[in-house]
């Protein structure tokens, strides 16, 4: 697993940077698995602000990626780090044997219910055909590497713009997090299969135009099964080392530690606001549903996985209010997101609860567009390491399903 990575990433070295010296890369030094106990937000900042890959936070337990140097900068600062495994190990460990590999463009062995990119294109496409009534596929552009970003509206008269308030679901930001396209793909079934079955649905479906993007970063998604075998991978595939597009976006970009100016950090906010083509092409979609001065869009829902949770901006400050979230607004995130995370189990928090975070998705689209934006870190709670990106595909069915009636929510939120 180690030599073949390396490989990989040699290859991709000489293919991008030519004659150029190759700076020491994140990817082939020593990484391991560290746990680190009692945390709180101003911890697990410095946490992040050290560059280090966070997988995920359960009760103050912050379990990460860091490189040895890392580690022991973090050591001489006095934190507590509990060494719990190798980075390549525990991929080695989650993947087939070598003979049981998959074919380079299918999930591991055992995980093909999750859909590759080709099969999310397919299973969309068939969507649209089935009810062509309700379901129309189009993109917001194009990814790095060239992938159509797919875009999927779903009302009654959907050929029609109505005048109904529209809500954005997107998933899949970071490649890794595969079961979040699994929970946009159950978006669109639901909301389609079950229409004039379920008085709930349908009465949604023919009073809102629901926006999906089932993934934003296909180049990434792709990757990180590439050989059959899962990679790890968060960010996308632009340049030396990929951007983060959580990172990416253009409030308050890079303004407060909570992301990486180094390209080869797990958390490299870009070169610059809406450098990756992914963020540059859903920010223009969004821009678009501005209609006679009035954005069209007024509830948004970005999944992630994992640690259960669900999460509202700011990010970027510890404040519950600042510049345009008056104590109102706040508090609604508060009850809304308190409300969705009784249906589901998960626990609500303001995202800088869990670490500071700037250039994400809730930021930019509340910041500038007064657009109700949520996060929900998907299955599981805890526990996982890395495993916890990649549950096998036995639950994909409940833990999608588990999150419908926060969907609904929101959905009726979006009207008021
Ligand atoms: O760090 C992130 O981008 C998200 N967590 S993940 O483990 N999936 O990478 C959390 C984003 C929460 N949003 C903000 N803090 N703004
Ligand atoms: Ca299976
Ligand atoms: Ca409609
Ligand atoms: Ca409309
Ligand atoms: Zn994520």
């Amino acid at each position: 697993m180690g030599k073949i990575r390396r490989v990989f990433v040699g290859l991709a070295g000489v293919a991008l940077l030519g004659a150029t010296a190759v700076p020491a890369s994140a990817s082939d030094t020593d990484r391991g698995i560290y746990e680190v106990d009692g945390t709180d937000a101003a911890q697990r900042t410095q946490l992040v602000r050290a560059g280090v890959d966070v997988l995920g936070v359960a009760d103050g337990t912050v379990t990460l990626v860091a490189t040895s140097e890392q580690a022991r900068g973090l050591r001489a600062d006095g934190i507590d780090l509990d060494r719990t495994g190798d980075f390549d190990r525990a991929l080695a460990d989650r993947n087939p044997d070598t003979d049981l590999r998959a074919a380079a463009d299918e999930f591991p062995a055992g995980d093909e219910d999750y859909h590759t990119y080709t099969e999310l294109t397919d299973t969309l496409t068939t969507a649209e055909a089935e009810h062509g009534d309700i379901a129309s596929l189009s993109s917001v552009g194009e990814s790095y590497e060239g992938r159509a970003l797919h875009l999927m509206k779903i009302s009654d008269n959907v050929a029609v713009d109505e005048d109904e308030p529209e809500v954005l679901f997107t998933c899949n930001q970071h490649a890794r997090e595969h079961l979040t396209t699994e929970m946009c793909l159950h978006i669109v079934e639901r909301f389609t299969d079950d229409y004039g079955s379920d008085p709930a649905v349908t009465e949604l479906v023919n009073t809102r135009e629901i926006l999906v993007v089932p993934t934003m970063n296909p180049d990434g998604a792709e990757y990180d099964i590439s050989g059959g075998q899962y990679q790890g991978w968060r960010k996308n595939r632009q340049g030396w080392d990929g951007t983060d597009l959580n990172r990416n976006w253009g409030y308050e970009w890079g303004c407060c530690g909570g992301s990486s100016g180094w390209q080869f950090s797990d958390t490299y906010r870009g070169s610059s606001p809406f450098s990756a083509p992914e963020t540059a092409a859903v920010a223009d979609f969004v821009e678009s549903r501005i209609v006679g001065g009035e954005q069209q869009i007024t509830a948004h829902l970005d999944f992630h996985s994992y640690s259960e949770l669900v999460l509202w901006p700011y990010g970027y400050t510890y404040d519950d209010t600042a510049e345009g979230m008056t104590r109102e607004e706040a508090e609604r995130f508060a009850d809304v997101g308190t409300r969705m995370a009784a249906t589901n189990g998960y626990t609500p928090q303001q995202s800088s609860d869990l670490y500071i975070t700037d250039g994400g998705i809730n930021d930019w689209m509340w910041g500038e567009h007064d657009i109700f934006s949520f996060t929900f870190e998907m299955y599981p709670a805890s526990g996982g390491g890395m495993d916890g990106f990649y549950p096998p595909d036995e639950v994909i069915d409940r833990e999608t399903t588990r999150n419908d009636d926060a969907v609904d929510i929101l959905l009726n939120e979006a009207g008021i």
